[in-house]
């Protein structure tokens, strides 16, 4: 007879969904896109469906980092957020990896009784029920140069599940035409959604990812000639912001 204690398990198991935990740090502020400048306190979860070619963040992606991703309970990483934050509620940043792939309904549903906020980054692959309870989501579909193919219908699908609850936008990383072409395209589909650009933070030549170096002058060259082909566009709904972050610290992680 172990039907009793199986159920036992799936309602303990339901009760304390356990989220993989790349990194919590902060407070910081947001670098990018649409709360650029808030301070911030940043959930990284581990594990991504994405392999970007430049990808930025691939200690919480590449399952090589593994041994790195802690599992947590919602209770303990809002235990962590509360800590980091002074108990001050702030809007929380969740990112990745892909967080979209992780239990975080508890999270929100417990952050927002002690009046903590929620935005999420994703690249809008996979869609939850609980991002309804988001109070930002950040759609990030990823560009050709990411090497990366969206699926319209699960994106589509990502800003159905939000459209009663949070503020959704989309954020786009540009390194080149190809990349500006898709990203016209895609804010065409969702003409009601804000659109953020940004340029691409090109990896120098043989560093890994998470390197430090960065090349200030090559990035504001980028941002230059984006906010060009806005301009030339008459794109004059789009948003083109710099990644605050890296003009600050470059690729450094934790900050
Ligand atoms: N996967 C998320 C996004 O595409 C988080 C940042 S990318 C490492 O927005």
């Amino acid at each position: 007879m172990n039907a009793p204690s199986a159920i036992s398990a799936r309602i303990r198991g339901a009760a304390e969904a356990v989220v993989r935990v790349s990194e919590i740090f902060g407070p910081t502020i947001q670098g990018e896109g649409a709360l650029i400048g808030l301070p911030t306190v940043f959930v990284r979860t581990g594990g991504c469906d994405y392999r970007c070619s430049w990808c930025d963040s691939l200690h919480a992606v590449d399952s090589r980092y593994r041994a790195d991703w802690k599992p947590m309970t919602s209770g303990a990483i809002l235990d962590e957020v509360r800590r980091l934050s002074g108990d001050r509620p702030l809007t929380v940043t969740i990112s990745g990896g892909n967080p979209a792939i992780q239990p975080l309904g508890d999270l929100i549903r417990q952050g927002h009784e002690r009046g903590y906020r929620f935005a999420l980054e994703t690249q809008g692959s996979v869609s939850q029920d609980w991002f309804a309870e988001l109070d930002m989501l950040v759609l990030s579909p990823k560009p050709p140069s990411s090497g990366m193919v969206t699926d319209w219908q699960a994106l589509a699908n990502c800003v159905a599940e939000a459209s009663a609850g949070p503020r959704t936008v989309l954020k786009f990383v540009v390194f080149d035409e190809a990349d500006y072409a898709f990203a016209r395209d895609a804010a065409s589909r969702f003409p009601a959604l804000a659109v953020y650009l940004q340029p691409g933070n090109p990896i120098p030549e043989g560093a890994e990812a998470e390197h430090e170096a960065v090349d200030p002058d090559a990035l504001m060259r980028r941002m230059e000639w984006l906010i060009d082909r806005v301009t030339a566009d008459r794109w004059f709904e789009a948003h083109v912001l710099p990644q605050l972050h890296v003009l600050i610290w470059g690729n450094r992680r934790g900050v």
